[in-house]
């Protein structure tokens, strides 16, 4: 089954998304999310100068084979304009595999492990009284899980706490806007945060936070200790995620569990994290490690030291991404939650989807391939627009994370 086309979408419904169409000689065709935050148009480039020419001819049905190619042969292994670029390949190749034969992914991943894929939403506020109705809204719509973020005392906007009601755009318009940090007057908000969440709210619901790779090992150790009574279900990117050395200090200091990893794109950026079994869950996505071969490959090594995938779904990942992630969501042993930051209306009409919301789950559905499509026209109508994440600044001028 031959591959014909490979064709490059960018489109701009609210934020900047890149796809990748591959149709093969019996007209049918394949959808890939190559969507690299702040650098789209690099992952397009990638795939438009050096990839889609190299497949046209290629069996469509050999998607190890194609990962390979790609992975290995093109000597640049890894990195993730790279891997974005073959996660778009491989996805398209699954949609097709899917469509050809008739059925949902997973069904070719070995079919389901659990009934549903549980999702946790982002609960932002400026204080603590605005994240704690924030979260009470989450619960309202039957989540489970709900990760809480609030604004630091003194300090501007702060990174990761949203403005939006349901969803919130990481990235902002023109060149990266600076904003600034205090780790110090953090540590004193957020266990704050949990202490009130655990009374207004209870033991059930799952919470979970988010730290964006800016503490020291130590000073990631202290929080993690004092978030351990609340029982988190995650801390995540306590640490700057490069360093997976900084991990075992932080794991010596605290059982609150650890997620890390929406940064990383291969089994490379993780073995030493998983096989000494310093973190609980990797947060890799489909479009930034490798599509679905990438990630279950990261999955499988993953599977026997307990450590589960708790998958990336910023509104920066595509609905492509989203339909990608639950094929493998659902059918993976090892799999823990998965974000679900909600995409806005301009962008699930021009990505229509199968996958769908109900009591705190997404639900893949049952349609053939990823169960997803891409309305060109409609995407017309949205061109590319620069857009960077933050930088922030240490209140003394000295740039740090995010
Ligand atoms: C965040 C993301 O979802 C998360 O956990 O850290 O919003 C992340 O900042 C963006 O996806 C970066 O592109
Ligand atoms: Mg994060």
């Amino acid at each position: 089954m031959k591959i014909t086309e490979g064709r490059v979408i960018v489109t701009s419904p609210g934020r900047n998304f890149v796809t990748l169409r591959l149709e093969t000689e019996d007209g049918l065709y394949g959808l890939g999310d190559a969507t690299l935050n702040g650098r789209e148009l690099a992952v397009a480039t990638y795939l438009n100068e050096h990839v889609a020419p190299a497949l046209i001819g290629r069996d469509a049905r050999n998607i190890e084979d194609i990962w390979q190619y790609l992975y290995k042969g093109a000597y640049w292994r890894r990195g993730p304009v790279t891997m974005s670029a073959i996660a778009a390949v491989d996805m398209a190749l699954w949609d097709l595999a899917g469509k050809r034969l008739g059925v949902p992914v997973h069904e070719l991943l070995g079919g389901r492990s659990r009934r549903d894929v549980m999702v946790y939403g982002h609960a932002n506020g400026q204080t603590i009284e605005d994240t704690l109705e924030a979260v009470a809204r989450y619960l309202d719509l039957g989540y489970k899980a709900i990760r809480a973020q609030c604004g630091v005392p003194g300090l501007g906007k702060a990174y990761g706490v949203g403005r939006g009601e349901l969803h919130y755009e990481p990235a902002e318009p023109g060149l990266a806007p600076e904003h600034e940090w205090s780790t110090e007057r953090y540590l004193e908000v957020a266990p704050e945060l949990f202490a009130r969440l655990r009374q207004e709210f209870g033991t059930e619901v799952h919470l979970l936070h988010d730290a964006h790779h800016r503490l020291t090992p130590t000073e990631a150790g202290w929080l993690g200790q004092r978030l351990e009574p609340h029982r988190l279900f995650w801390l995540e990117d306590a640490v700057p995620a490069e360093n997976q050395d900084l991990f075992r200090q932080l794991r010596a200091h605290t059982t609150t569990p650890l997620a890390v990893g929406e940064v990383f794109n291969s089994v490379f950026d993780l073995h030493t994290l998983v096989t000494e079994r310093l973190v609980d869950y990797i947060r890799t996505s489909v479009v930034h490690a490798g599509g679905i071969t990438g990630v279950r490959k990261i999955a499988a090594l993953m599977e026997p030291y307990q450590v589960r995938l708790g998958s990336h779904g910023a509104t920066d990942l595509s609905p492509v991404c989203m339909a990608a992630a639950l094929q493998v969501d659902i059918s993976i042993n090892n799999f823990g939650v998965q974000e679900y930051m909600r995409h806005t209306e301009e962008t699930d009409a021009v990505f229509p989807h199968e996958y769908h919301y109900a009591d705190g789950a997404l639900h893949p559905g049952s349609a053939p391939g990823l169960g997803v499509d891409l309305d060109e026209d409609l995407a017309a109508a949205y061109p590319y627009e620069a857009a960077a994440l933050p930088v922030n600044r240490l209140l003394d001028g000295t740039v740090t994370s995010w």
